[in-house]
């Protein structure tokens, strides 16, 4: 019993001495990397506190707000958007020859989904588009279902007037 301890012991030894070994005999392995290079590089750097200030969005772009255009496309190729970045809504106010516009949220998925306007939230009537626009400040980390609630939700679901956002937040160590 106690022979065979002392051979384990023994073979343990020389495990870890061949494991040194072939560490020391690696030891050249450490110096392809030039940590004075790094040092001179990254290590005197600070991180840098001052925080990338929210955007302004144009929702659609040069397209404005109207009907007949993809909004899910163009928030898919705009964004990812983040917190505290505003959106902007621009679209004329209705006369003879132009649609009414609006901006409706919906409190969930479902509702979006079935431009489901009679139980969404008016957040900018028909006439809040014009001129600098209808704004709306993503302070929220949640979905923002958005979408036109004119003619009962037939701007939503045939006039590709709808989109969700999801803010993200901006990066907690902003560094290097
Ligand atoms: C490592 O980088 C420092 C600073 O750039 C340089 O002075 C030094 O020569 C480099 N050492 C090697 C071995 O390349
Ligand atoms: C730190 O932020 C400022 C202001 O945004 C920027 O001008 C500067 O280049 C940044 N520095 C580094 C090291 O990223
Ligand atoms: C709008 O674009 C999205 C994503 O690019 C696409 O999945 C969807 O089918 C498009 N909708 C219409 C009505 O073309
Ligand atoms: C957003 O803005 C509010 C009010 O200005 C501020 O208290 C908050 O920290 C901001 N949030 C982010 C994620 O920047
Ligand atoms: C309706 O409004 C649009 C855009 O503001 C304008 O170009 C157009 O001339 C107006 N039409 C009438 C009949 O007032
Ligand atoms: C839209 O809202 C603005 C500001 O709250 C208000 O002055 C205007 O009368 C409203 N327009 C309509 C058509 O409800
Ligand atoms: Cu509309």
């Amino acid at each position: 019993m106690a022979s065979s301890k002392f051979a384990n012991s023994v073979t343990v030894l020389i495990l870890i001495a061949s494991m040194l070994g072939v560490s020391m005999a690696n030891k050249d392995w450490f110096s392809g990397y030039n940590y004075t290079d790094w040092w001179s590089r990254y290590g005197h750097q600070k991180p840098n506190k001052t925080q990338p200030q929210p955007n302004k969005i144009f929702v659609g772009g040069s397209e404005n707000w109207h009907f007949g255009f993809n909004y899910s496309d163009w928030a898919t190729k705009n964004g990812p958007f983040y917190l505290n970045d505003t959106l902007v809504f621009k679209y004329d106010a209705p006369n003879a020859t132009t649609h009414a516009h609006s901006v409706y949220l919906f409190s969930n998925y479902w509702s979006f989904m079935n431009c489901d306007v009679k139980r969404a939230k008016m957040v900018g009537n028909t006439t809040q588009g014009v001129g600098e626009g209808f704004k709306i400040v993503l302070k929220r980390w949640q979905p923002y279902y958005f979408a036109c609630g004119e003619k009962d939700g037939f701007h939503c679901s045939n006039g590709g007037m709808k989109f969700v956002v999801m803010p993200l937040l901006r990066s907690f160590f902003p560094w290097p």
